[in-house]
């Protein structure tokens, strides 16, 4: 498989779920902190109060990255890092970015900065959270604060990271910070989130200098039903709608789709009431780049009345369950498709046009050290065959320009604690021990052998 070239071949964390060191350098509470620590909320009593110490293992880790030959690293800010309160500006906060920034570029790995991977700074949440609008000028001042900071050497930006768990998760389902159970909250969350994005990259790009690029992640779930029945259809329509287009179309500049605004009228109209005129012009902000986060399909049946609750707890989802997953599947009982994403990959690209970045993709295994080593036999497959499904994809002509493992490191899986292990690199939490995993040799060979470019017969070095 010969992958274009300039692709960037990356691993992905998130600052939450790695850096650990949440009371130095001035760094605030986030919502994070205050839900892990509620009794209860996150599987055995887990926090990321020192997670993989990467704020200072950053070296070790970035020296790991790059000796596997990786060429890049998507990594998110810490907004209560950079902003302890939400609003004020942390020379110190900043100092760490700057120094793992300089880290990458000393190693020749691309940065991939993120502005928000969940971590909202507790200050905002007391304030109203993202179900308060001004939370969405608050992130558009940190985007700018960190843009005039690393501008000059970080030239790809994405705005949010999976927008669809911070409201749904956070304010919906309530299994995520800040742990609210109230889907009308959640859609305002989501609205807010858009928001923010599209005042962001309005803000980044007037700022932006040349070859910055900008881009959202969103977390794609391919639906596919049990039967193609008129029912059939109806159901995944609804559960496509709230899960995937509701987030891409208002970015798309398509705004809200009418038939989901429809499927959530009934949670009080709340959210069609925190639209204002000219958000979704802001939302539909122009990206360089979409980023792609795919884990598995969503197998989805009709109930015989189509007003009864669903199973799935999602805005507006009635008349439809989802059904268990089909195997292989991964620890996390994650159904393994990599047809999916070629497919998801190919429609992407037909619905907008864009070029597509795989952001996020990984699978977690029960990995154990063994003399030293990790044979993830299961996590090499499931590369390989993921690798594969986003070649077919471009080999069909789709634009797509990097694949971020999920994830560099084993970390702080949310409410799961650290039972789930994603890592190409094991961490021992106890002693802070890391192990590169065969998974993560294999992915940097084929790195590796890309940079070496095709050979004569034109079938590429990395068919080896
Ligand atoms: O760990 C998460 C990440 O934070 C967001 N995307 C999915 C991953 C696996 O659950």
């Amino acid at each position: 498989m010969t992958f274009p070239s300039g692709f960037l071949w990356g691993a992905a964390t998130a600052s939450y779920q790695v850096e650990g060191a949440v009371a130095e350098g001035g760094r605030g509470p986030s919502v994070w902190d205050t839900f892990a620590a509620t009794e209860g909320k996150v599987l055995d009593g887990a926090t990321g109060a020192v997670a993989c110490d990467h704020y200072h293992r950053y070296p070790e880790d970035i020296g790991l990255l790059a000796d596997l030959g990786l060429n890049a690293y998507r990594f998110s800010v810490a907004w209560p890092r950079v902003m302890p309160d939400g609003r004020t500006t942390s020379g110190a906060g900043l100092a760490f970015y700057d120094r793992l920034v300089d880290e990458l570029l000393g190693r020749n790995v691309v940065p991939v900065l993120t502005l928000y991977h969940w971590d909202l700074p507790q200050a905002l949440e007391d304030a109203g959270g993202w179900p308060a609008r001004d939370t969405a000028f608050r992130f558009a001042e940190y985007a700018s604060v960190v843009h005039d900071a690393l501008g000059d050497r970080v030239h790809q930006w994405t705005t949010i990271n999976e927008p669809f768990c911070a409201a749904f998760l956070g304010y919906g389902s309530g299994v995520h910070a800040p742990g609210v159970q109230d889907h009308d909250t959640a859609l305002v969350a989501a609205h807010h989130l858009l928001l923010a994005h599209g005042l962001a990259t309005r803000a980044l790009t007037a700022q932006a200098r040349p070859g910055h690029e900008f881009s959202l992640a969103l977390n794609f779930a391919p639906v596919i039903p049990d039967g193609n029945t008129p029912a059939h259809l109806e159901a995944a329509r609804k559960f496509d709608g709230i899960h995937n287009r509701f987030f891409l179309e208002p970015v798309l500049g398509h705004g809200y789709p009418a038939d989901v605004v429809s499927d959530v009228e009934y949670h009080g109209g709340r959210f069609a009431a925190s639209v204002l005129d000219g958000d979704t012009d802001v939302i539909a902000a122009a990206i360089d780049w979409l980023g792609v986060n795919y884990y598995a399909p969503a197998r989805v049946t009709p109930l015989a009345d189509p007003f009864s609750p669903s199973n799935c707890p999602l805005p507006g989802l009635r008349g439809m369950d989802v059904l268990p997953a089909e195997g292989p599947l991964t620890a996390f009982g994650w159904e393994q498709s990599p047809s999916t994403l070629t497919s998801l990959l190919k429609w992407l690209s037909s619905q907008t046009g864009l070029p597509l970045v795989v952001a996020e993709n990984g699978a977690s295994f029960g990995d154990q050290v063994v003399d030293g080593r990790v044979y993830d036999a299961a996590r090499v497959n499931y590369f390989m065959d993921h690798l594969a499904a986003v070649h077919k994809a471009i080999r069909a002509g789709v634009d797509v320009r990097g694949y971020f493992a999920w994830s560099l490191l084993d970390n702080f899986e949310w409410a799961m604690g650290y039972s789930q292990r994603f890592g190409l690199v094991h961490v021992d939490f106890e002693t802070q021990r890391r192990t590169v995993k065969d998974s993560g040799r294999f992915l940097g060979r084929v790195a590796k052998a890309n940079a070496l470019g095709p050979t004569a017969d034109g079938v590429g070095d990395a068919g080896a």
